[in-house]
C-alpha cells in the first residue's frame, strides 16, 4: 500500500501535479465537502468526496482531512493527488480540476482499507481554511417543538404511575376514535392537526373493533389502518394507544389467536417508536378476572418479544370497571395481578351512569394498581343521553388529582351525544371552530387543551 501511494506521488510529481507546484493557489474563503462511503466490504471501502468552493475562484487547491480511526488507510485515489501521513490526508487538485470557480465542485474518490470501525472524517480544510459548509446533503434536523412525545419520550410504569423519560409521573389527556370501521373519514390531516394543535391532545386512542365489521373481516387492512394512525399521531408528537376493541363477545379469549396475530404484527412494526401504547382488551364482560388474566399472560409475551419496552394496558372485569359493574371490586386484581411488568389496568366510566361508587373504587384502587382510563364518556353508558356535566367534572378533577391518564369517547361526528363533533362535521374540513363541537366536545376540548404539567427533571 505504501508502494502504491509512493507510486501515485511519483506519477503526480512527474506530471507536475502536486499542490506544492500548483501555481498561485489562492486561499479559499469557504468550502463544503460531501463525504460519502459509496460501498463497504470486509476490511475495505470506497468513498466519494465532493469538494465545493464557496469562496473566491481558486487556481489551485489542496483538500486536507484526518481519517478518524488509526486502522483507516487510503489505498488508491482518483481525480486528485492523494497522500497520507499518519491519519492526515491531503488531496490536491489535478490539471483538469485545479481551477475551481466560486460554487464549482470537484468530485474525488478513493478506495481504502480499515481494521476496526470505519467512521467518517468530520472536518475538512481547503487550502488550510476550514470548510464550514455541511459535510453531507442531509436534511436539517427536525427542531424539537415540545410536543408531548418530545418532552416525555418513551413512557414506562413506575409504581402505580405512568412515568416519562425523567422517571416522573405524568397524566396524558386525549381522545379516542370511534370504531375505525365506521368513522375512518374522521381521521385525516385536518382532524389530526386540530387534535394536536387546537386541542393540544397528548394522546390518540385508535379503537379497532374486532367484531362488528372490524378486524376479523380484514386483518391486514385493519392492521394497516391502525399503523397509519400511529404514524399520524407520531408526526404530531402525540402518543398512540392501540385499542384491540373487544366488546361482544365479552370474553377476550374468544379473540386470543387474533390478538396474538395482530399484536405480533403491530409490535414488530412499531417497536422503534416511542409513542405507542398497547391496549389488549377493551371491555371484558361476562367473564371472570382469572380468564382475563390468563388472556393477558398469553398476549403480553407476544408484544414483549417484538417491542420489549412499551407500556401495555389490560381491560378489567365488568366492562373495565375493575369488577364494580359485576358486583365485585379491585381486590380481585390486587390479590391476583397479571404476571407482567410495565403493565397498567384499564378503568372505564360513563359519567351519567357511573358515579360515587365507581369514583371511590377508582380512588382506592389508584394507590394499589397502575390505572389508565382508556375510555370514558360524559354521557350514559349507551354513548347517548344527556351529558352529565357535574359528574364529568367530578371525574376529571379526580383524574387530574391522581394523575390518571384518559381518553374520551369519541373524537367523531357520530350521531350520539358522546361524540365531540356535530353530525356531518367529518364530511367537511373544519375541525377547529367552536361551531362544530357538541356540548361534550366543547367540555373535553377545554379540559384537554389546558397546559400539561410534564416534569423534565
Ligand atoms: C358504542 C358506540 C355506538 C355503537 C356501540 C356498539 O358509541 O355508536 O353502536 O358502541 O358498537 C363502551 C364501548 C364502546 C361503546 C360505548 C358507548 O367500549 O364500544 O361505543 N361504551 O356505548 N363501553 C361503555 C360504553
Amino acid at each position: 500500500m505504501k508502494r502504491l501511494l509512493a507510486l501515485l506521488a511519483t506519477c503526480a510529481t512527474v506530471l507536475g501535479l502536486t499542490a506544492a507546484v500548483a501555481p498561485q493557489a489562492a486561499a479559499a474563503t469557504g468550502c463544503k465537502v460531501d463525504y460519502t462511503v459509496t460501498s463497504q466490504w470486509t476490511g475495505g471501502f470506497q468513498a466519494g468526496v465532493k469538494v465545493t468552493n464557496l469562496g473566491a475562484p481558486l487556481t489551485g487547491w489542496t483538500l486536507g482531512f484526518s481519517l478518524p480511526d488509526a486502522g483507516q488507510k487510503i489505498a488508491q485515489g482518483w481525480n486528485a493527488t492523494w497522500s497520507q501521513s499518519g491519519s492526515a490526508v491531503t488531496a490536491a487538485g489535478v490539471d483538469w480540476n485545479r481551477a475551481l470557480a466560486t460554487n464549482a465542485s470537484a468530485d474525488l474518490g478513493f478506495t481504502g482499507t480499515f481494521t476496526g470501525a470505519n467512521p467518517k472524517p468530520t472536518a475538512f480544510t481547503l487550502n488550510g481554511v476550514a470548510c464550514t459548509g455541511s459535510l453531507e446533503e442531509e436534511p436539517p434536523p427536525v427542531p424539537a417543538d415540545n410536543t408531548p412525545v418530545d418532552v416525555n419520550g418513551q413512557l414506562h410504569v413506575c409504581g402505580v404511575n405512568l412515568c416519562n423519560q425523567y422517571n416522573r409521573p405524568i397524566q396524558l389527556r386525549g381522545m379516542s376514535t370511534h370504531g375505525i370501521q365506521w368513522f375512518s373519514q374522521c381521521y385525516n390531516t385536518a382532524s389530526l392537526d386540530a387534535l394536536a394543535h387546537d386541542w393540544k391532545s397528548d394522546l390518540l386512542r385508535t379503537a379497532m373493533y374486532v367484531q362488528e365489521d372490524g378486524y376479523e373481516t380484514d386483518p391486514a387492512g385493519f392492521t394497516s389502518r391502525v399503523n397509519g394512525l400511529v404514524d399520524m399521531a407520531e408526526a404530531r408528537g402525540m402518543y398512540a394507544l392501540i385499542d384491540f376493541h373487544t366488546l361482544t363477545p365479552g370474553d377476550p379469549n374468544y379473540n386470543l389467536a387474533r390478538a396474538k396475530t395482530f399484536f405480533a404484527s403491530v409490535a414488530a412494526r412499531n417497536a422503534a417508536k416511542k409513542n405507542v401504547i398497547y391496549e389488549i382488551a377493551n371491555e371484558p364482560n361476562g367473564v371472570s378476572w382469572s380468564a382475563i388474566k390468563s388472556y393477558a399472560e398469553q398476549v403480553i409475551p407476544v408484544i414483549r418479544a417484538a417491542d420489549p419496552d412499551a407500556v401495555v394496558i389490560v381491560g378489567t372485569r365488568g366492562w373495565s370497571s375493575l369488577g364494580v359493574s359485576d358486583g365485585s371490586n379491585e381486590s380481585e386484581v390486587v390479590s391476583n395481578p397479571v404476571n407482567a411488568t410495565n403493565l397498567m389496568y384499564a378503568f372505564h366510566f360513563y359519567a351519567a351512569s357511573h358515579k360515587d361508587t365507581y369514583r371511590s373504587t377508582l380512588s382506592r384502587a389508584a394507590s394499589r394498581l397502575p390505572l389508565f382510563v382508556t375510555e370514558f364518556g360524559t354521557v350514559s353508558a349507551t354513548g347517548g343521553g344527556a351529558m352529565d356535566r357535574a359528574s364529568t367534572t367530578a371525574w376529571l378533577d379526580l383524574l387530574d388529582q391522581l394523575k390518571i391518564s384518559y381518553a374520551n369517547w369519541t373524537y367523531s361526528d357520530a350521531p350520539e351525544s358522546s361524540a365531540a363533533f356535530k353530525p356531518g362535521t367529518c364530511g367537511g374540513s373544519d375541525y377547529s371552530s367552536s361551531g362544530v363541537l357538541t356540548e361534550s366536545g366543547a367540555l373535553l376540548k377545554s379540559r384537554i387543551s389546558t397546559p400539561d404539567t410534564f416534569p423534565t427533571s
